[in-house]
């Protein structure tokens, strides 16, 4: 096998750590010089980076030598649902197709607001009418994504794919830009572990990701993070409209500029987790939560009202060690978080952007529905009136 970068143990929870980088320059140069001889003497690939900091990439199975997924195994699914963990403990190739879809869709069900959103399905389904958010993908470190994008001949205008867990040229944006009728593949390295988004990144690229073309990928880590009872996909976004009232609304161009959203939502649409879309765990399970925000343009202050995070992974880098017992977590636009609850009392906790006019007014809301027994230990209603 060839080592294509530096082989690096990292287990999870544990905070990498390298030589300090405060060297003299001459010592950095001397060390630098050091690596890319002891390269050419070996005959191996040059270790980009690692001189001064020890790398946390994983050796590289070549892609000569690597097997598809299982087929088995699922790389994909729609939100709030999480593709099962793979269970793999080798690296993979992966194989994904989406399908660009420009659709309107209902973006308030209480009032009737439409819109024309734009988006990604899995290629060929048919029953899926909003590509809003895209489809979470499931892969792992070290694996190679194969991805594919069609943009059918229905459609109206070119679009693409950015990734921010692929390392090369935009994320792949140039190589995966499909105008209606054609078809493009792409193979990438998923080099870091984390929750990370995607989004079209073609033309006026504020536009497209407004319209709704963004969605989350999750690269698990060489050791797995532990077994949860339930996971959930969410994404966060904005939708800058000419209104909104009943009917189908058009797009403010100006109010993407000015930041000035009419609607912030999860996964795509007003109440989407509400009611009975909300999802639901007994008192004693935990709930970890893959998180997006997808902005344009604002940062994410994500809160469970009547709960605590009782682990975030910040910026959803799952190298590092988690955070315990948070009560709200910065997620900026374009990141991500991976968070976790556990249900200790009945309730119905309540999941918002606590800038909290984006979750009164604007629809930054959802519910988790908490099931069993009190616990009165934890919480009593004493008296009232
Ligand atoms: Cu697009």
């Amino acid at each position: 096998m060839t080592h294509l970068s530096h082989p690096v143990s990292a287990p999870h929870g544990v905070r990498p750590r390298g030589p300090r980088v405060r060297h003299l320059p001459a010592r950095l140069m001397a060390t630098a010089f050091m690596t890319v001889l002891a390269a050419t003497l070996t005959g191996g690939a040059t270790v980009y980076g690692a001189s001064a900091i020890e790398s946390v990439i994983p050796s590289l199975v070549p892609k000569a030598e690597l097997p598809a997924a299982p087929d088995s195994e699922v790389n994909v699914s729609y939100a709030p649902d999480v593709p099962p963990p793979s269970g793999r403990t080798q690296p993979a190739i992966v194989d994904v197709h989406f399908e660009v879809v420009e659709n309107v869709t209902v973006i308030d069900p209480a009032t009737g607001v439409e819109y024309q959103t734009w988006g990604y399905r899995i290629d060929g389904d048919d029953a899926v009418h909003t590509g809003t958010p895209g489809p979470m993908i499931r892969a792992r470190v070290g694996d190679v994504l194969r991805f594919t994008i069609t943009n059918p001949e229905t459609n109206s205008m070119p679009h693409n794919v950015d990734f921010h867990a692929v390392t090369g040229q935009g994320g792949g944006a140039a190589d995966t830009t499909v105008t209606p009728g054609m078809t493009a593949t792409i193979e990438a390295r998923l080099l870091y572990p984390g929750m990370f988004m995607y989004h079209c990144a073609f033309g006026d690229v504020p536009l497209h990701i407004s319209h709704g073309m963004h969605g989350g990928i999750l690269v698990d880590p060489a050791e797995p993070l532990p077994a949860v009872d339930r996971e959930l996909y969410m994404v966060q976004s904005e939708l800058y409209t000419t209104g909104t009232e009943t009917g189908l609304v058009e797009t403010d161009r100006q109010a993407v500029t000015d930041e000035q959203p009419t609607f912030v939502v999860f996964n795509g649409a007003k109440g989407a987790l509400i009611g009975d879309n909300a999802p639901r765990i007994q008192v004693g399970e935990r709930m970890r939560i893959y998180f997006i925000n997808a902005g344009l343009n604002l940062d994410s202050n994500f809160h469970p009202i009547g709960s605590h995070w009782d682990v975030v992974y910040p910026e959803a880098a799952l190298l590092n060690a988690p955070l315990r017992g948070s009560q709200t977590t910065l997620v900026p636009a374009g990141g991500g978080t991976v968070v976790e609850l556990v249900g200790q009392v009945p309730s119905a906790i309540i999941l918002v952007d606590h800038a909290l006019a984006r979750a009164f007014d604007k629809g930054a809301i959802g519910q988790i529905i908490v099931e069993g027994d009190p616990n009165p230990e934890i919480f009593e209603a004493i008296s009232i009136g």
